[in-house]
């Protein structure tokens, strides 16, 4: 069910669609949530604490380029000065070069509470099987900044991206994004393209961990953003997770389904919001998107969230040219984020927090 917030949308569309679209250079405005008093916030004047709901702007993503072979193509310097975005033209026009690559349980309210050994952590990798369409351990990537094969980084801000091996969830390594403080809109993501068959209808399933305590105050991040044409324009099709407090179990932070339009604006579901986000501890994310049913699913933690099982709703879910994988924020919060991800994997059956 869609929120009556979202017929505010009727208001600001064109200037969401400009200020999230924009190919101008350097960090985009923060674009504060739907129903938000601090609407029209700067970056780095969050304005007054905001309602729940939907927020967020588009992200940038890498317009291909070989990990490999291609260099720096696609990817952003890792620090310091705000970077340049990158294109946000849609089509499969904008990822050439790019590399090859069962439940229904109620609705989760209370996450089960931070434990190692369970949702498939720890020990070895499970992605050399190689029963899964993709699979990203980080086991193979060299330490530092280059991302793994097959991917490229996309995004903007004072952020680095780094294969490490301080934490994962499984094997030894794992690929962390740092976000400095006192930003507004940040992205750092993992980009994969040419996605096949993928791109109408995919599973997918990552490991994310936010260090704790999460930074405080009003956010909307995205943990994946889904990117193609819809009508002539580009969809961002996201997990996000929006509210005040991270780490919280209050409606007010929670997981919801999310779209960013580059010109009808940003819209999405959000139920209850009875789904939180932790920090802390590795959380397990599984989803389901359908270019030809219109249909979204996600499982956090292996239990199927249904409020965000999108059917009846709005989705707007094109046939996708690329999956961004990571950490992407909106609104400034004066401590820095850590975040991690693992065991990255999509494929055309669901995967589970096992597989
Ligand atoms: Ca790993």
């Amino acid at each position: 069910m869609q929120d009556s917030r979202f017929f505010l949308l009727g208001i600001l569309p064109l200037t969401f669609g400009i200020a999230c679209s924009s190919e101008a250079e350097g960090p985009r405005a923060t674009v504060p949530p739907f129903g938000a008093s601090g609407a029209g916030a700067a970056p780095q004047s969050p304005g007054p604490t905001p309602a729940a709901g939907l927020g967020g702007a588009t992200s940038s993503s890498s317009n291909g380029g070989s990990s490999t072979s291609a260099g720096a193509a696609g990817r952003a310097p890792e620090s310091g000065t705000p970077t340049t975005p990158e294109l946000t033209t849609p089509g499969p026009a904008t990822m050439p070069g790019a590399e090859e690559p069962g439940m229904n349980d109620p609705p989760t309210t209370e996450p089960p509470a931070p434990t190692g050994g369970v949702f498939g952590l720890g020990g070895p990798s499970r992605c050399s099987g190689g029963s899964l369409s993709v699979c990203e351990s980080f086991e193979s990537a060299p330490l530092g900044s280059t991302p793994p094969a097959g991917w490229t980084t996309a995004g903007y801000g004072n952020r680095t991206l780094t294969v490490v091996d301080d934490d994962s969830a499984r094997g030894e390594r794992s690929f962390r994004i740092d976000v400095a403080g006192n930003q507004a809109a940040v992205v750092g993501m993992l980009v994969r393209g040419n996605l096949g068959p993928l791109g109408a209808r995919h599973f997918g399933r990552s490991f994310m961990k936010i260090a704790a305590p999460a930074p405080t105050g009003f956010v909307h991040f995205d943990a994946f953003e889904a990117r193609g044409n819809f009508g002539g324009q580009l969809n961002m099709v996201r997990w996000a997770s929006t509210g005040t407090d991270v780490g919280t179990s209050q409606s007010n932070w929670s997981w919801i389904y999310n779209v960013q339009s580059t010109d009808h604006g940003e819209f999405g579901s959000e139920g209850p919001r009875s789904a939180h986000a932790r920090d802390g501890d590795w959380m397990c994310l599984e989803w389901f998107m359908e270019e030809a049913a219109q249909e979204a699913r996600f499982w956090y933690d292996g239990a199927e969230v249904e409020y965000l099982h999108i059917d009846t709703e709005r989705s707007e879910i094109p046939v996708f040219d690329s999956f961004n994988v990571g950490f992407q924020k909106f609104q400034t919060t004066a401590a820095a984020w850590r975040v991690w991800i693992d065991e990255i994997a999509f494929d055309d059956e669901r995967i589970g927090c096992e597989g």
